[in-house]
């Protein structure tokens, strides 16, 4: 038996294209140096293949660039994939690019028709149920549309809430195994994982909480130490991977796969 929440047979990628430098993001850090990230993705690609899994390898999109952030075009779940419909204007055009990939791999492909929003960095698959948080980019009508679409697929989906001024749900926790969550505490603190077991990350270390369980491994930003160390004791196979060219445009370890 695998555990659909954290085993899988495959992963999409697609590379960052040169045009990455004019990607969204909420505060100007610096400039994202394209030979450091596709650096850094090649790292992350190596790392989802080491462990047997297939990772298909989309093009760069230079029209899109915010299109190295595939997780959030796309919802996969053992029954199906659903297409998001981004919130972020620019990016509502990756979705169609994404399309033929998922039908490659599942015959039930369906789609978020609007007027709502939804992006998949706001959606947490556990072992249990879909978490939804509201956002900026995630709105009460894209969450009541991708809940009648799980519910016919059996899922129970439930609507949580998103720190203020945190892009994505998922920004602020990443899931280690179907009944445990790593997160970070202003999250925990409203409540939306109790009855899980919450592992949180190290005061000063926000950022570690965007990380990925990918069958054996737990791939998070390189630069956590504490965090790392924390997640080691407990017993989970750390490879790091550095994250400084997508942090510009906050983005991070759940945002570069498609996973199921
Ligand atoms: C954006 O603002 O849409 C991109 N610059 C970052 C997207 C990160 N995606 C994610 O966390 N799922």
């Amino acid at each position: 038996m695998t555990d659909p929440t954290f085993e899988f047979s495959r992963a999409i990628t697609r590379r960052p294209s040169a045009s990455i430098t004019d990607g969204l993001r909420a505060e100007d850090i610096g400039t994202p140096d394209l030979d450091q990230m596709l650096k850094d993705h090649a790292h992350y690609v190596a790392t989802l293949k080491k462990t047997g899994a297939e990772v298909i390898e989309l093009p760069p999109l230079e029209d899109f660039p915010d299109a190295v952030f595939v997780e959030d075009t796309a919802l996969c779940l053992p029954q199906g994939a659903v297409l998001m419909r981004p919130g972020a204007p620019s990016r509502m055009g990756e979705v169609p690019h994404m399309a033929p990939a998922l039908r490659e791999f599942y015959g039930d492909v369906r789609g978020i028709a609007g007027p709502g929003h939804i992006e998949g960095g706001d959606i947490l698959v556990t072992g249990r149920e879909i978490l939804v948080g509201r956002s900026d980019r995630t709105d009460a009508a894209g969450v009541a549309e991708l809940s009648g679409i799980v519910s016919d697929w059996g899922h129970s989906l439930r609507e949580v809430f998103t720190p203020p001024g945190v892009l994505h749900f998922k920004t602020d926790c990443s899931l280690l195994d179907g009944e445990t969550i790593l997160s970070t505490k202003r999250l925990a603190a409203s409540g939306c994982f109790d009855g899980y077991r919450v592992l949180h990350v190290e005061d000063g270390e926000e950022a570690a909480a965007n990380s990925i369980r990918f069958n054996q491994f737990v791939l998070m930003p390189a630069g956590f130490p504490r965090t790392a160390a924390m997640l080691g004791n407990a017993g989970y196979d750390v490879v790091e991977i550095n994250n400084s060219e997508c942090a510009k445009l906050d983005g991070g370890m759940s945002c570069l796969s498609l996973r199921f």
